[in-house]
């Protein structure tokens, strides 16, 4: 019976996809790969309003003083700010220099989720 059903379902699924966006991440700050002076906050700005109960990102040191290290955790905390679109995180203290990644995850209002990662550094 599930053979028979299962292939609708991944049709209708696929529709509804096709009707509805995705999240897109449309700027990001630090950016992609940039280096910085130590940046209060980093701002990922989307093309859909999302859902804060359901977006979040983490914030690790992969290394500093050229090397690498285990990512360690920054404490952080994120938020969506007043336009609805954009994710905020906030450092509890500032950055120190060093090698970041951040790792983010949204779920717009018409509940589609999509994650994502990338690198910067702080001078
Ligand atoms: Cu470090």
């Amino acid at each position: 019976m599930r053979r028979i059903f299962l292939p609708t379902a991944i049709a209708l699924l696929g529709v509804a996809g096709a009707a509805q966006a995705h999240p897109k991440l449309m700027t990001a700050s630090p950016a992609a790969n940039a280096t910085v002076a130590k940046p209060a906050r980093v701002e990922l700005r989307f093309s859909e309003k999302l859902m804060p109960k359901f977006s979040g990102a983490d914030l690790m040191m992969i290394g500093h003083s050229g090397a690498s290290h285990a990512p360690m955790k920054v404490t952080a905390t994120a938020a969506v700010a007043g336009d609805g679109n954009t994710l905020v995180l906030t450092p509890k203290a500032p950055l120190a220099l060093g090698r970041y990644t951040v790792t983010w995850h949204v779920v717009s209002r018409d509940t589609h989720r999509v994650a994502g990662n990338y690198a910067f550094a702080v001078k």
